[in-house]
This record gives C-alpha cells, sequence and structure tokens, in this order.
C-alpha cells in the first residue's frame, strides 16, 4: 500500500484519538460509572465505552470496508485487509482513580503488518506516533530508544495483569529475580505509554506477560521504529496476537531476556 495512504490513514488515527482522550480528560473530573468485566478488579467506566464507540462510529463512516478490533466491542464482521485496532482507555483504573497515567492507542494493520500507530497522553498532551519504515515521534519530533547498556544505570517497566493473584504467568518470580538483582523496575499500569517510553529513551526496557493486540498495536512498532527491539519471552519476533512481550533499546535484550526465561 502506497506511503501516502498509510499517512492518511495516520493523520485520521491521530484526530480521533486527540478528539477522545481529551473528551476523556475532561469527563475524568466527572462522575465515573464504573463497572467490573472479567473480574472485580477489572474495571471498566462508561468513557472507556463511549470512547470505543465514538472511534468506531468514526470510522465505519469514513472507512466503511475496514475492520475494527477494540478492547471493549471486539472485533467486526468486515472482511478486508484493513484494520484498525483500537483501546479507548489503556490504563483504565489509573484514568478511574484520577491519576494521570493512560492513554488512547489506536493501531493500524495492512494485509496482517501493522504500518502506523498512535499513542496519545491527554494528560501531558504528549502525543507519539510512529509509521512503519518512516520513524517514531513525540509531537512531531523524532524520538530514539535509549543507548544504555550497563543495566545498573538504568530503568526498566512491567505490568501485571487483573488476574495477578492467580498468577497465571509466573509474573510474581519474574519481577522477583529483577529486585533481587537491585534492578529498577516501575508498574505504571499502562502498556501503551511503557511502549511509547521505551520508544523515548526513558524506560531501557518493558516486559509483560499476559497483554492483547490493542495494547501493543501502536506501541510496538514504535518502540521497533525509534532504533529497539520487540519480542515474545521466548526470543520469536513480537506479534500483536501473542501474550507476551520484552520491548528494549536492543543492546539490552538478551540480558533482559535471560532474567526473564531465568
Ligand atoms: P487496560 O488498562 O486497557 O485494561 C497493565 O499492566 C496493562 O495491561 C494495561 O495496559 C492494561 O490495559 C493491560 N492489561 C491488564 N490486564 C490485562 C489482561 N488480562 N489482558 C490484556 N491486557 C491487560
Ligand atoms: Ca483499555
Amino acid at each position: 500500500m502506497k506511503n501516502v495512504v498509510i499517512k492518511e490513514l495516520l493523520t485520521s488515527a491521530v484526530e480521533l484519538a486527540r478528539t477522545a482522550g481529551e473528551y476523556a480528560l475532561a469527563a475524568q473530573r466527572g462522575t465515573l460509572k464504573i463497572e467490573s468485566k472479567t473480574n472485580e478488579f477489572d474495571l471498566v467506566t462508561h468513557i472507556d465505552k463511549y470512547n470505543e464507540d465514538l472511534i468506531r462510529d468514526a470510522i465505519a463512516k469514513k472507512y466503511p470496508s475496514h475492520i475494527f478490533l477494540g478492547e471493549e466491542s471486539g472485533a467486526s464482521k468486515n472482511v478486508g485487509e484493513i484494520k484498525w485496532i483500537v483501546d479507548p482507555i489503556d490504563g483504565t483504573l489509573n484514568y478511574a482513580h484520577q491519576l494521570p497515567i493512560w492513554c488512547v492507542s489506536i493501531g493500524i494493520e495492512v494485509a496482517g503488518v501493522i504500518e502506523c500507530g498512535v499513542v496519545f497522553d491527554p494528560s501531558r498532551d504528549e502525543c507519539f506516533t510512529t509509521i512503519r519504515g518512516g520513524g517514531s515521534f513525540l509531537n512531531e519530533k523524532e524520538i530514539r530508544v535509549s543507548l544504555q547498556n550497563d543495566p545498573k544505570r538504568s530503568m526498566y517497566v512491567t505490568g501485571f495483569p487483573y488476574n495477578i493473584a492467580e498468577d497465571p504467568h509466573n509474573d510474581i518470580d519474574r519481577f522477583g529475580r529483577f529486585l533481587r538483582k537491585g534492578l529498577i523496575v516501575r508498574r505504571l499500569g499502562s502498556a501503551a505509554l511503557d511502549l511509547a517510553y521505551v520508544a523515548a529513551g526513558r524506560f531501557d526496557g518493558f516486559y509483560e506477560g499476559g497483554l492483547s493486540a490493542w495494547d501493543t498495536a501502536a506501541g510496538a512498532l514504535m518502540v521497533r521504529e525509534a532504533g529497539g527491539m520487540t519480542t515474545h519471552f521466548n526470543g520469536t519476533p513480537y506479534s500483536v496476537y501473542e501474550q507476551s512481550i520484552i520491548a528494549s533499546n536492543g543492546l539490552q535484550h538478551q540480558m533482559l531476556s535471560e532474567i526473564i526465561l531465568d
């Protein structure tokens, strides 16, 4: 597909992410209706749903043949080669607690390949974008992963699933291995922002065990286009349809993989 078409799709995605993000930011101070999803910790607000409908309807109107895949409403029945992969609010728990660490994430896949994406953080007015073969940007300025190769001077980030109490992916042991080595690991609660921050060189690496396509569709490409590396825990190249991810500045990828798989 021509670069101009991809650029046009990215422009539409940025507009939608900004509209949805600004709406959610304004709504955050109001009364949020909160419901639980898979368990009592996995919550969704009426704004997640409102925002997803807003984005989904706008795409259906402008691009009726495109496929939509969203966290709250699942996949549309369209058949075609262009798919919008949307998390209307990534970091929902932070959002519900008035913590300004959440974003809108939109990735666009063409014939099975993620071609571009946006991660918009309305609390800081930070708009991260990426386009395959064209780099990654923060508010239109190019970003690169860090050059840090010393783990003692590094900062990593991870996340835990909502069923962490059952620890199905051994996240607690894995996190413990990092802490016992004295390594610094943050846990922010928004996988899409974690990835954008690796792309921007704020973190040197990110890993998480149980993610979905909408959490990573934009952010994983963003890391690669900023010069970093993305794989699954087992070292195979990253696909948004598999759960685990290691995203790093590249220099530390092997070292992180060894701790994660230990
Ligand atoms: P959310 O805020 O959109 O729900 C927290 O570690 C990160 O992982 C957040 O991006 C959160 O997305 C996501 N997340 C948490 N539990 C998840 C699960 N069971 N499946 C997919 N993503 C999950
Ligand atoms: Ca979400």
